[in-house]
């Protein structure tokens, strides 16, 4: 049974963020141009996200948020993630949370020490109970993107997998926070690192709603059957928002499953084309819906999760084919959250 966007909070979400220009926009550049890149902008943006298969650089000198995250990069150049602000930026700590803002958004980032062999749900649960608290304290209490890495995501220590370990914390947060959370759920990507310690958890939370949408072609996440684990895991597939100048969708890590099931297993082509086909539809659902009028041609700021190296090749040449106009694409190794899984997709909806 697939859910619709949730109709009843379109008009009044999507006329409060009309009044406000576009807050961010992601980037992906070349490493050798982010000096230049950042040094052109108006404003320092809210965050930097490196993804390497290194230890991070230290970068004391630079007062902008620094993410790393362990996932090594594919492509022969590598590409740093760039979260662009359009207004003025204020930077500050919170515990062992970094925050940077501007009017309209607070982009935050939390680093904690993980250990492969141990469970995560207590970790997951307490994090997030941590960053219900952040956000309402701060004002920016809509939470719109999540991203979730940490080691060993389909291993089963204490016999439950890690992934759905992580499910059962989250989930459990967002229950004592709302009880309806079902309806106001963050796009989200929960991906695992082949290697390191480390849970790292950034978010971009806003003043003002965005608008969840669903894919009809796949059952809610927040629905899933309990074959998926304990508790069902709490992401919507996109969430919308338009402003004064633009409009956006964020697009949540998208995979070959269909119903809720995993299609084409072990078939890297056919999962290919299966979460291309998942995108493409979210994208007109959110257009029937109203929630944003753009289209496949919007998508920028591609990232690509491969299990397997060996598959990133065939990845690569039809992702080019199929996005050519799209800006680069962002490559990485690392876990899917079931095992079945051999590549998940997302991105931003950008239009303007
Ligand atoms: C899926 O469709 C694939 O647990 O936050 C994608 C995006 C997936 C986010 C998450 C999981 C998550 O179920 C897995």
């Amino acid at each position: 049974m697939p859910l619709t966007t949730q109709n009843a909070a379109v008009p009044s979400a999507l006329q409060a963020l009309r009044d406000q220009p576009m807050p961010t926009e992601v980037l992906y550049v070349p490493r050798a141009e982010v000096q230049s890149t950042v040094a052109g902008l108006t404003h320092p943006p809210l965050a930097i996200i490196d993804y390497s298969g290194q230890p991070p650089r230290p970068d004391h000198a630079s007062p902008v948020m620094h993410i790393h995250v362990e996932l090594p990069q594919l492509a022969p150049q590598e590409l740093v993630e760039i979260w662009k602000s359009n207004s003025p930026v204020q930077m500050s700590r919170h515990d062992n949370w970094h925050l940077a803002r501007n009017d309209q958004v607070l982009f935050a980032s939390v680093e904690l020490e993980d250990h492969p062999e141990r469970p995560i749900e207590d970790a997951a649960i307490l994090h997030y109970q941590h960053l219900f608290r952040l956000i309402q304290e701060q004002g920016y209490p809509h939470l719109l993107r999540m991203w979730n890495y940490f080691p060993a995501m389909n291993e089963e220590p204490g016999g439950l997998e890690r992934y759905k370990q992580f499910c059962v914390g989250r989930h459990r947060a967002f229950e004592q926070r709302e009880r309806n959370f079902e309806r106001s759920l963050p796009a989200a990507s929960a991906i695992g690192t082949q290697s390191g310690h480390k849970f790292v958890i950034y978010f971009l939370a806003s003043r003002l709603p965005g608008v969840q949408v669903e894919n009809p072609r796949q059952v809610s996440a927040f629905c899933y059957p309990p074959l998926y684990g304990p508790a069902s895991p709490s992401f919507s597939r996109g969430v919308a928002c338009r402003w004064a100048d633009g409009e956006q969708l964020f697009l949540s890590g998208t995979a070959s499953v269909v119903g809720h099931e995993t299609v084409h297993q072990g078939q890297v082509r056919q999962q290919l084309e299966e979460t291309l086909t998942n995108i493409s539809v979210l994208c007109d659902h959110a257009n029937a819906g109203g929630a944003f009028s753009g289209s496949l041609d919007n998508l920028t700021g591609i990232k690509v999760y491969v299990r397997h190296r060996e598959h990133y090749e065939l990845i690569r040449s039809v992702l080019e084919a199929r996005f050519a106009g799209a800006g680069p694409i962002l490559y990485v190794l690392g876990d899917i959250c079931r095992a079945d899984l051999l590549l998940e997709i997302e991105g931003v909806f950008n239009l303007r």
